[in-house]
């Protein structure tokens, strides 16, 4: 492969993979197919459906060519197939998923050494500015972070160095940034990939607003349980009047200085509420991002529902975003530790139920001013 843009897409594909397997290492085959939780797949659904998705894009629709199991892809459909459903599924497991992830990946090869161009002028809006080289990538990642959702419920899992370090000490720093009343311009602009949950890019009016600089820390969010009976979040247990983090099996000292983790919406929004703030909404949150500090430790519940930008269009699939619009769930920002860095943007929305806390999702407070 001489272009130098396909050797960069087949160098950071060989990289997501490393990242994905890594994480995977040290379990066995057992720990790979066990249900841990009706809210999350059994790892080897995701692994199975990173390899699905990758052949439906990027050997099926731009490759032109036959899947390699049949119509094994409806089982790994997420719409069809909800979470709790997975672990029943007649779905590929051990050595022939392995072999599964590895045909694949060497049919993509194969077909990215045949594709046309994949710059900006590409024809085809799947090659377009290699889009659906990039979606596949975030994709991966994506469901990287959804794997270490579930790995959090392992016993003795040992994450491999790089990944899944927890976030340092908060630094110091004011303790809010202002923003003053104006217009913010909200979105993903033209060019470049962005999910088509970020587009069009527009323009917003807001007033002006402060939003703290750091998330919610766990010595303020202890306070909060403390004072109003509000359960703890996901992974938090009592000992003595203290409280330690118990995840993955081992039970260690709650860091105050840490942000807090594994809120839900609900949570959030009465903690904020308790402070006496707010949730920012998320166009709030991506006019103040400029400004932000520590930006990817959590992410960060915003008061907004998931609904589409002026002049939506799905792009390239409407299961991807459009059938989630509306008011049942609410979007988050920024991203977690466990989020790969190539997928964080300003404008990246992620979304979740308002009751869901198995995600890696924090508090940032704002206000009016
Ligand atoms: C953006 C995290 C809500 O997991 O449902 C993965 C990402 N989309 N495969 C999800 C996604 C398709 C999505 N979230
Ligand atoms: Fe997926």
């Amino acid at each position: 492969m001489r272009d130098p843009t396909k050797d960069a897409i087949a160098g950071r594909l060989a990289e997501a993979r490393r990242r994905t397997l890594s994480l995977i290492e040290p379990l066995d085959e057992a720990q790979l197919n066990r249900v841990y939780s009706p809210l999350l797949s059994p790892l080897a659904w995701d692994l199975g459906h990173i390899a699905n998705f990758e052949e439906l894009w990027l050997v099926q629709t731009i490759g032109d060519r036959e899947p390699l199991h049949g119509d094994l892809g409806r089982f790994y459909d997420a719409i069809e197939n909800p979470r709790r459903t997975r672990g029943k599924l007649p779905i590929l497991r051990d050595a022939e998923l392995r072999a599964y992830l590895a045909d694949v990946r060497e049919r993509t090869l194969e077909v990215l050494d045949e594709v046309g161009d994949l710059g900006e002028e590409a024809e085809d809006p799947l090659l377009r500015g290699g889009f659906v080289y990039e979606m596949l990538l975030a994709h991966e990642h994506q469901h990287c972070e959804t794997m270490l959702q579930l790995l959090q419920m392992v016993d003795d899992y040992e994450a491999p160095t790089g990944v899944g370090a927890a976030a340092g000490p908060l630094p110091d720093g004011p303790e809010a940034i202002s923003v003053p009343a104006g217009e913010h311009a909200i979105g993903a602009p033209p060019g470049g990939f962005a999910y088509d949950n970020e587009r069009r890019h527009h323009t917003v009016e807001l007033s002006a607003f402060e939003i703290d600089r750091l998330p919610v820390d766990n010595a303020a969010y202890a306070r909060f349980v403390e004072e109003t009976g509000a359960a703890p979040p996901m992974y938090w247990e009592r000992v003595g009047d203290g409280w330690v983090r118990a995840a993955m099996g081992r039970r260690e000292p709650l860091d105050p200085d840490l942000p807090v983790i594994h809120v839900s919406w609900r949570e959030a929004d009465a903690f904020a509420r308790w402070a006496g703030r707010r949730l920012p909404t998320e166009q709030e949150w991506e006019a103040a991002h400029d400004g932000l500090d520590r930006v990817g430790a959590v992410w960060e519940w915003t008061s907004s529902d998931f609904l589409s930008y002026p002049g939506f269009e799905a792009f390239p699939y409407p299961e991807y975003s459009e059938v989630f619009f509306g008011d049942e769930y609410r979007v988050l920002r920024g991203g977690s530790w466990a989020t790969d860095p190539s997928v964080m943007r300003p404008s990246f929305r992620n979304w979740d139920l308002p009751q869901r806390r198995q995600i890696f999702s924090g508090i940032r407070c704002a206000r009016d001013t």
